[in-house]
């Protein structure tokens, strides 16, 4: 039988790995091969992240994956996914012009409010489906320095930057340009109306290309950098990383949620058609391009990035528990003691997250959180409860009935957050893959090099090959009157 040994870079917020996989009609095996940190920082005004150490990251990767592949038959594939939304511009002779910027940096602020004259929701949300994020790369490219601009040929986002590091091959991945509130969702290409509305330069816009297909052979310096003899091909995943998540859903039949909890929780249904009403722009549901060309329509909840950047904190602070340990002593505090909005904007910018969770109790009326296993009861608490209701509005919303919630990514590993979850929202939680995005972006490969046919039979071995553990909703009732009745900080 056909196999394929394949590398998958996938980059997260806070550290990235590269993944060796093996994929065959029977088979979906993956190894980290590298893992490395991503700690983007205050350069130059802005808040940014590094992209000389992402590539280096990646080319150690790429090279541990050459390495121990070669006695397997060789890599032949590689596939690059991270985050959303951010993006570099490049010079004509294809040099990044600047770090790329954080999407937590405050260079946005207020400019969805400034906008509004310029392109009116109703317009904006007919053509893109995208939710209003207050980071949107549209409102990153109104803050953008114009003289960087003026200097731009290209605008890579920052999966498509990496790509183009390894091949030089430019052009934007579909799954990713959907996210950058400039793309029209159902002609499937860039929205030269909201470009020109917005003043923006119509060349920074390279051509939009599928998951699955090539990007090209390495270039001769990544070559030697990474041993390859000459037979890896690149090839586009569902770049952004939610898009490769949601691929790798080990789910049967279409009678599903998810939830991809990372630094994000992605929550949501998968549709073939994106739902553009007034109710759903007033609920602010986005609808992202899959791979495939299917919808993914979710809304975005603060995720473990709660606990990530209390855990930076306390770090901080000199009191560092392992995570662990956190867990264990939260899951011995009283539930539900205190319950905050999770997508309070205060807490959305890297900092004192403990602190701004204090006081969001203290202005709701609810006991404050003393102690790190407090706080952490109160994030699970309050994430479980957002998950919940941001599930009840998607299935209302497109009008998807659903029997399961499945949840993928590292928070599956969480179990007192999958229990809660599962409780909050009164239906079982599939939990795993904790590595769907890097799952995602292999089996997306394994198409295009045709072991693997379509998202049916994709996700029919990962149902086979991946461990799943089961939450059943246990103590539903008293979540309902804290549904109704959670107090709204302001
Ligand atoms: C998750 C994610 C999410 C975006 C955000 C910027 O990693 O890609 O889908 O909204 O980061």
């Amino acid at each position: 039988t056909r196999e394929l040994l394949a590398a998958a870079v996938d980059l997260g917020a806070s550290s990235g790995r590269v993944v060796l996989g093996r994929v065959g009609p029977d088979r979906l095996d993956a190894e980290v091969v590298h893992r490395f940190a991503n700690d983007p920082s205050r350069r130059d005004g802005h808040l940014r992240w590094d992209l000389a150490a992402l590539e280096a990251g990646m080319l150690d990767g790429l090279a541990a994956a050459v390495a121990r592949g070669r006695s397997a038959g060789g890599v032949t594939s590689a596939g690059v996914d991270t985050w959303a939304v951010d993006y570099g511009l490049l010079d004509p002779g294809g040099r990044l012009l600047a770090d790329p910027v954080h999407y937590r940096d405050e260079r946005t602020a207020g400019l969805r409010e400034r906008l509004r004259p310029v392109i009116g929701d109703e317009e904006w949300y007919g053509v893109t489906g995208l939710q209003f994020l207050p980071f949107n790369t549209a409102y990153q490219l109104v803050a953008e320095e114009p003289e960087l601009l003026a200097r731009a040929e290209h605008l890579l986002m920052v999966p498509d930057l990496l790509v183009q590091r390894l091949t030089g091959a430019v052009a934007a991945e579909r799954t990713n340009a959907s996210t950058t509130q400039l793309y029209d969702v159902r002609a499937g290409r860039w929205s030269a109306q909201l470009i020109d509305a917005l003043g923006l330069p119509r060349r920074l816009f390279p051509e939009v290309v599928d998951p699955g297909s090539a990007a090209g052979v390495l270039l001769p310096a990544v070559r030697e950098r990474t041993g390859d003899d000459g037979r890896l091909t690149v090839h586009r995943v569902g770049s952004h990383d939610t898009a490769s998540a949601v691929l790798a859903v080990p789910a049967e039949g279409e009678r599903f949620a998810y939830i991809s909890c990372g630094t994000w929780s992605l929550v949501g249904v998968e549709l073939d058609a994106p739902v553009l009403t007034a109710d759903s722009l007033a609920a602010d549901f986005t609808n992202e391009t899959g791979v495939d060309g299917t919808v993914r329509y979710l809304r975005n909840v603060t995720g473990m990035w709660l606990l990530e950047e209390s855990r930076r904190q306390w770090r901080r602070e000199g009191d560092a528990p392992e995570l662990g340990e956190l867990l264990a002593a939260a899951a011995a505090q009283p539930a539900r003691r205190s319950v905050i909005d999770a997508d309070d904007p205060s807490l959305a910018a890297p900092g004192d997250v403990p602190g701004r969770i204090r006081e969001l109790c203290r202005r709701t009326g609810q006991e404050v959180p003393a102690t790190p296993a407090a706080v952490v009861r109160c994030i699970v608490d309050s994430l479980a409860l957002a998950h919940a209701e941001t599930l009840a509005d998607a299935v209302r919303l497109s009008g998807r009935e659903v029997d399961v919630v499945h949840v993928v990514g590292g928070g599956a590993l969480n179990a007192l957050l999958m229990q809660a979850t599962a409780d909050a929202c009164g239906l079982p939680v599939l939990a795993g893959p904790a590595e769907a995005t890097a799952l995602g972006n292999l089996l997306a490969q394994a198409r295009a090099a045709g072991v693997v046919g379509g998202r049916e039979h994709a996700r029919e071995l990962l149902r086979r090959t991946q461990r799943l553990v089961r939450y059943e909703p246990r103590d539903t009732a008293s979540w309902r009157p804290l549904t109704a009745g959670v107090p709204v900080a302001g």
